[in-house]
C-alpha cells in the first residue's frame, strides 16, 4: 500500500470545500465543529513534536515544537540591542556579543505550550489545536537574568519586569509587540535565563534569534522570544498577552487567573507501528517496552503509572535529566491479542497528578489529561 493511500473520506488540505460565507468562528470561541481553515493555517506554521521523538533525551531542534503568534522578525544581530530600561538606576543597552561575554551557562529545560492538549477539550476553544505535542527538552545556553538586573538596579517600587518581543501583530483586536511580564521575584530567580544558543548552535529564527528570555517551569508564553527590551515597572503590566490571553476563565468577559507553571504531564511513545491516517498501533504478542518522559513546573516528577485496560501499575523512573528537564520511564506489558486501552499519568512532589479530565476552560489552557492510546495485539 502506497503511502497516499488512504480512506476516501480523507479530504486533503487541496480538496478541502470552499470556505463557508459565513465568517468563521472567533477566535477562543468554543466550537464541535469540525476543524477550521484557520486552525489548519496555525497548526502547519506552530508544528508539534511528534511522540516518537519522546525517545529523544534531547529534543532535536528541528523536532522541538514551536508557538509563534505573528511573524517570526527578521534581526540584523549587529544593529540589534537589548534594552534594559524603565524605573531602573541605569538604564543600559546591551550588544549581543557583551552578553556572550557575561557569565555563561547551559541548562536542559522541557518547555511546553499553555493550549498543549486544547484540541483534546470539548467544546473545542479555536485557537492552534494543539493535540498533545506542545512540547520539547532542549539545552539552552546564556546568560542569568538576576546578575544583570542586579547591575541595572532594580528600585524598592519596581513591581514588575516587562519583556518585549520584536515581533508585532495583531490579537483579540488589539495591535501589539509579544510581551510578557514577571514578579521582580520571579525575575530574579536564580534559573532566568537570557538564552543565545540552544542545542550548541545559535538560536534559529523560529526560536528567537539572537536572544529570548527562558523561564523553566513556566509554560512557554514567558519565554519571550526575539527579546528586544526589560522594563521595570511600578504597576502590574496590562499589556495583552498578560492581562487578556493566558488566563483560567469560563468565558470571554470575565478576567481569571493567571495562567503561569507547567502541570505534570506524562506521554508514551506510541508502541509498535502505525497506520498511516488513523494513526492507530499495532504490536505483537509478548512483552512489549513501553516508555516515555514526564515533566512538571510545580515539582519534581516523583511517580508515573501506565494503565492497561483500566489497571494502573507503576512505571521505572530514571533520572531527570536536569532540575527542569523530565526523567524517563519505562514499563513492561505482556500483551495478549485484542484490543487494547493504554494510558499513563504523572504525579509530582507538590501533590498533583494528572486527572483524566481536567476541569475545562475557554482558552483551552493546561489540559494536562492522561494520555490515552488504543493498540491492537496481532497473533
Ligand atoms: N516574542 C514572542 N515570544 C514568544 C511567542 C511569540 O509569539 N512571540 N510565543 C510564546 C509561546 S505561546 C510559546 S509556547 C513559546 C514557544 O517557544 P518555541 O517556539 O521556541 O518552542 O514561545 C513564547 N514566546
Ligand atoms: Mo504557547
Amino acid at each position: 500500500m502506497s503511502v497516499e493511500s488512504r480512506p476516501p473520506s480523507a479530504d486533503t488540505a487541496e480538496t478541502l470545500p470552499a470556505r463557508p460565507a459565513a465568517a468563521p468562528p472567533a477566535p477562543g470561541a468554543p466550537t464541535d465543529g469540525p476543524l477550521t481553515r484557520e486552525e489548519l493555517h496555525l497548526a502547519s506554521r506552530n508544528h508539534a513534536q511528534p511522540l516518537e521523538m519522546l525517545q529523544w533525551p534531547i529534543t532535536p531542534i528541528g523536532m522541538h515544537y514551536l508557538l509563534i503568534h505573528f511573524d517570526i522578525p527578521r534581526i540584523d544581530p549587529t544593529a540589534w540591542r537589548l534594552r534594559i530600561g524603565g524605573l531602573v538606576d541605569h538604564p543600559r543597552e546591551y550588544t549581543l556579543t557583551e552578553l556572550k561575554h557575561r557569565e555563561r551557562r547551559t541548562v536542559p529545560v522541557t518547555m511546553e505550550c499553555a493550549g498543549n492538549g486544547r484540541s483534546l477539550m470539548e467544546p473545542r476553544p479555536v485557537s492552534q489545536p494543539w493535540d498533545r505535542g506542545g512540547f520539547g527538552t532542549a539545552e539552552w545556553t546564556g546568560t542569568p537574568l538576576a546578575p544583570l538586573l542586579h547591575d541595572a538596579g532594580i528600585p524598592a517600587d519596581a513591581v514588575e519586569l516587562v519583556f518585549t518581543g520584536a515581533d508585532r501583530g495583531i490579537q483579540g483586536g488589539i495591535e501589539h509587540q509579544y510581551a510578557r511580564s514577571l514578579s521582580v521575584s520571579d525575575a530574579m530567580s536564580g534559573d532566568v535565563l537570557l538564552a543565545y544558543e540552544v542545542n550548541g548552535q545559535p538560536l534559529p529564527p523560529q526560536h528567537g534569534y539572537p536572544l529570548r528570555l527562558l523561564v523553566p517551569g513556566w509554560y512557554g508564553m514567558t519565554s519571550v522570544k526575539w527579546l528586544s527590551s526589560i522594563e521595570a515597572i511600578d504597576h502590574a503590566f496590562e499589556g495583552y498577552q498578560q492581562a487578556v490571553a493566558y488566563r483560567f476563565t469560563q468565558s470571554a468577559e470575565e478576567q481569571g487567573a493567571p495562567v503561569q507553571r507547567i502541570m505534570p504531564r506524562a506521554l508514551m511513545v506510541p508502541p509498535g507501528i502505525p497506520d498511516f491516517f488513523t494513526r492507530e498501533r499495532f504490536v505483537d504478542a509478548g512483552p512489549v517496552h513501553l516508555s516515555g518522559r514526564a515533566w512538571s513546573g510545580h515539582g519534581s516528577v516523583d511517580r508515573v503509572e501506565v494503565c492497561v485496560d483500566g489497571v494502573w501499575a507503576e512505571a521505572e523512573l530514571e533520572p531527570a535529566i536536569g532540575p527542569h528537564a523530565w526523567r524517563g520511564w519505562s514499563f513492561t506489558w505482556i500483551a495478549s491479542p485484542g484490543t487494547h486501552d493504554l494510558a499513563c499519568r504523572a504525579s509530582d512532589s507538590s501533590g498533583l497528578t494528572q486527572a483524566e479530565q481536567p476541569g475545562w476552560n475557554y482558552q483551552g489552557m493546561a489540559n494536562n489529561a492522561a494520555q490515552h492510546l488504543t493498540v491492537t495485539v496481532r497473533e
